[in-house]
């Protein structure tokens, strides 16, 4: 067990939720960063159990004195920045707002790291939307980026400031770039979770249909609940780095879909409408992630399939659909 203290950004997110956990388990004191809104974001936090467990800072990534103030108050060793505008949807809509948290966002919380402790360790949540129009079959660290949304060009701003940081100023700082990742507690808006909660609503009699964008984009899907390790463990390295993290497989929407329905014993045809108004103003057709460098470097593989995540996420929206 440890006795370090940890300060996360975007603690109330999929990602932040199961990092906490994780950490809790291990013995850090952990601090999350609590961004104002009018509506509860504690959920999956209370969902893990360990709402209580972790201690909340009121701050924002676009308010760089409060992220000073937090990184002091939680005398942090180790910082892991998750907070972002992360739906890739709503970055045609929000692209300033997303360049402000999500590039500019980065930028404060390694400020603040370099102001108050230049000797703690920064992990930054990339994203394999940086590959966006692949150059290369299989991606991997080596790989040349072409982002295709807002979203995607504010993150790459993020994570060439964090490699920055770690050649200007020696500071242990590492990118993750982890690909698409998915739980019980992924957001509504999410792909694989507005289809398993539509399926359950469907099965137990609440909607009749599921209307989608485009179901031939491929994406490496993988649990998030795996992935969280990936960041711990690049904090624990000798040296800060780049990592892909990525399960190495690539699956259609549609295959997706398929293993949710078959899952819930529907016909997916009869319920599964295109509907053009849930299709990007350019689109990131196919990802594949080769993690080769993280399984070699950090000892990590993934542990979960695709069947086991989708299944596990089905069964976790009956479950609370079917409690009201
Ligand atoms: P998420 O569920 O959307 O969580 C985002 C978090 O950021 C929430 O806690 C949100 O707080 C917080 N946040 C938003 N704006 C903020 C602001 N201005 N100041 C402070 N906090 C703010 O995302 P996730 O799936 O956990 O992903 C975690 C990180 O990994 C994100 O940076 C995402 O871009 C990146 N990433 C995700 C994936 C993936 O597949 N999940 C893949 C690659 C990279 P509220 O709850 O208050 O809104
Ligand atoms: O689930 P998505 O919205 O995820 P997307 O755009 O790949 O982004 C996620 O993964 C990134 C890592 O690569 C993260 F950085 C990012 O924060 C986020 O977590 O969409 C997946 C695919 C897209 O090709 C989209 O066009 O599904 C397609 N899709 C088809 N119909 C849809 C829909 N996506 C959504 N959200 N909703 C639809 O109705």
């Amino acid at each position: 067990m440890t006795n370090k203290n940890a300060l996360i950004t975007g603690i109330t997110g999929q990602d932040g939720a199961y990092l906490s956990q994780l950490l809790l388990s291990k013995g850090y004191k952990v601090h999350g960063i609590l961004a104002r809104r009018s509506t509860d974001t504690l959920w999956r936090l209370r969902e893990l159990g360990i709402a209580d467990e972790v201690i909340l800072l009121d701050g924002d990534l676009t308010d760089l004195s409060s992220l000073i103030r937090a990184m002091e108050a939680s005398k942090a060793d180790e910082v892991y920045n998750l907070g972002a505008q992360s739906f890739v949807g709503s970055s045609w809509q929000q692209p300033l707002l997303t360049a402000q948290v999500d590039g500019v966002g980065a930028l404060n919380v390694l400020e603040a790291v370099r102001i108050v402790n230049p000797k703690g360790r920064f992990y930054q949540a990339s994203t394999s939307e940086m590959f966006g129009l692949i150059q290369a079959e299989q991606q991997d660290e080596t790989t040349p980026f072409y982002p295709r949304s807002p979203y995607g060009v504010a993150k790459l701003m993020a994570h060439w400031a964090t490699v920055n940081y770690r050649e200007s100023f020696a500071m242990h700082a590492s990118s993750g770039i982890l690909f698409n990742h998915e739980s019980p507690l992924r957001g509504i808006e999410f792909v694989t979770r507005k289809v398993t909660d539509a399926v359950a609503r469907i099965k137990l009699g609440l909607q009749k249909e599921l209307r989608l964008g485009n179901i031939d984009a491929k994406r490496d899907w993988g649990f998030a609940g795996d992935y969280v390790e990936a960041m711990w463990l690049m904090l624990q390295q000798e040296q800060g780095d780049d990592y892909v993290v990525a399960t190495g497989q690539t699956t259609t929407v549609r295959r997706m879909c398929e293993i949710a329905f078959g899952h819930a014993g529907l016909t997916m045809d009869q319920h599964l409408v295109i509907d053009e108004k849930f299709f990007r103003p350019a689109e990131v057709d196919v990802l594949l992630g080769n993690p080769a460098k993280a399984n070699a470097k950090l000892g990590w593989r993934p542990k979960t399939s695709l069947e086991d995540l989708i299944v596990m996420m089905l069964d976790a929206d009956l479950r609370r659909l079917s409690r009201g």
